[in-house]
């Protein structure tokens, strides 16, 4: 059957039920429209398998947020495959290389030296989701926005729906496979039974302070800088766009950063030789972020499958969360095509296990780099001693640079 015939057998209008609720019909809903809910919504489009993506705020939320800077070769290749990266490949900026900084003192890790010729790729999450959701509407992809009590129902048997209301009247979805993709703070994962949901967790005693500026950056790369005053980050957006971060209290307050106060800091962090070609400017955004480390196990429940940041959170050190939620849909969208197209359940059978195991590898680097790099409130000078023996066996052997480059360029995606 053509793409259209799928969309017109699962996607018509279906009966007014009580003459108040309005029900539909697709083969999978997805609940959330950030990275992990479009990139699939996207892949089955491909495979010509009909969805609806429901979320709870506006495009120009979504779009809005300033989170992600790094893309790994995955979500790079993943971009390329579904026909979204001709912006990318002008824009995005290719790297080969990132720095660490201790106490000031600068080393190169030359990634793609280390890995066979892995980079990574700087462009931000708001330009991957203006990709998407133009992409979206060029390919009439359904998109249903602004939608307000999301409720899953009858996930334990083979004909689970979705009910919602929308500007006040109810809604309903029938379906065949609804993917959690509404975030750390959705409701789908809330949906599996508390005696079947197990959650792993970490929570740091620090947040990140985050600014961009419309400066050109410090350097052509990134440097992660551990400073005795705690961690700094120059990351940038573009040539003329910077992107930096520094370490501060859980209970620090924006306003007390004056943008002066920030450079200063900044500046410190990175120390001397750095700092001193920091261009300052006014920041156009500024906002504090906790650090979590966070894993529910397992990600499938009868017809229920989560991906992205509703099953995973890692604090950003390794750059890891996008790139978790693109791998995760890479898998469950091959999933998915078995189910539907070859109906066979095998692939949505390992789904949970096959993503688990790329997770956990995940959280365990950006645990780790977080945990070399930052300062701890508790340290006492072992620690610090510790931390600084740790850099400095990176900056003087080859192998460890080596496990440090394959993991942030990305581990491969293993087969099922
Ligand atoms: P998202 O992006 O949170 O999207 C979830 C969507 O679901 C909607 N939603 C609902 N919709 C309907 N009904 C409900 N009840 C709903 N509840 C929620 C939300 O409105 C939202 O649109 O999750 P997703 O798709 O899993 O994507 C995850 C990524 O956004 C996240 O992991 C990254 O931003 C993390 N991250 C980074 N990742 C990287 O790969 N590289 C980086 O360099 C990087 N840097 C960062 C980051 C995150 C940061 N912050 C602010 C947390 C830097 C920072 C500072
Ligand atoms: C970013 O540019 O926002 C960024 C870069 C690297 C990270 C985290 C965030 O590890």
């Amino acid at each position: 059957m053509g793409e259209a015939g799928v969309r017109a057998q699962h996607q018509d209008q279906a009966d007014t039920v009580g003459g108040e609720e309005q029900g539909m019909r697709t083969q999978v809903a997805i609940i959330g429209a950030g990275p992990a809910g479009m990139f699939l919504a996207h892949l089955l489009h491909q495979q010509g398998i009909a969805a609806v993506v429901i979320e709870r705020r506006d495009r120009a939320y979504v779009e809005g947020r300033v989170r992600a800077g790094v893309l790994e070769q995955v979500t790079v290749d993943l971009m390329r495959k579904l026909g979204l990266a001709d912006r990318l490949e002008r824009e995005g900026l290719v790297h080969g290389g990132t720095n660490l900084s201790l106490d000031g003192a600068l080393f190169r890790i030359d990634m793609a030296a280390l890995t066979g010729g892995s980079t990574v790729t700087v462009y931000g999450q708001q330009e991957v989701m203006r990709d998407l959701f133009d992409a979206a509407e060029t390919r009439d992809l359904s998109i249903l926005w602004n939608v307000d009590d999301v409720q899953l129902h009858d996930l334990d048997g083979d004909r689970p729906s979705v009910s919602w209301t929308e500007r006040g009247v109810a809604r309903r979805l029938d379906c065949e496979i609804v993917v959690g993709c509404d975030g750390f703070h959705g409701v789908c994962r809330a949906s599996i039974p508390a005696d079947v949901l197990q959650t792993f967790e970490r929570v740091y005693p620090f947040g990140w302070l985050g600014i961009l500026a419309d400066v050109p950056p410090v350097d052509h790369e990134l440097i992660y800088a551990n400073h005795a005053n705690g961690f700094a980050l120059a990351s940038m957006r573009s040539p003329t766009r910077s992107r930096y971060y520094i370490q501060c209290a859980l209970d620090d307050d924006v306003g007390a950063w004056s943008d002066d106060r920030f450079w200063d800091e900044l500046c410190v962090r990175l120390g001397p030789t750095l700092g001193e070609r920091v261009t300052r400017g006014a920041s156009f955004e500024k906002t504090i972020a906790p650090l979590r480390s966070f894993v529910a196990e397992p990600m499938r429940w009868g017809r229920l499958f989560l991906a992205g940041d509703a099953a995973h959170i890692v604090p950003p050190t390794g750059a890891k969360g996008m790139n978790l939620a693109v791998s995760d849909v890479t898998m469950l969208g091959e999933a998915l095509a078995e189910f539907f197209i070859e109906r066979s359940a095998a692939g949505i059978d390992g789904y949970s296990a096959r993503a688990l195991a790329r997770v956990w590898k995940a959280e365990r680097f950006s645990w780790w780099f977080t945990s070399i790099t930052h300062r701890f409130p508790d340290m006492d000078g072992f620690s610090r001693r510790l931390q600084m023996a740790e850099l400095d066996y990176i900056r003087t052997s080859p192998t460890a640079q080596k496990t440090l480059a394959e993991n942030y360029v990305g581990l491969p995606l293993e087969a099922a």
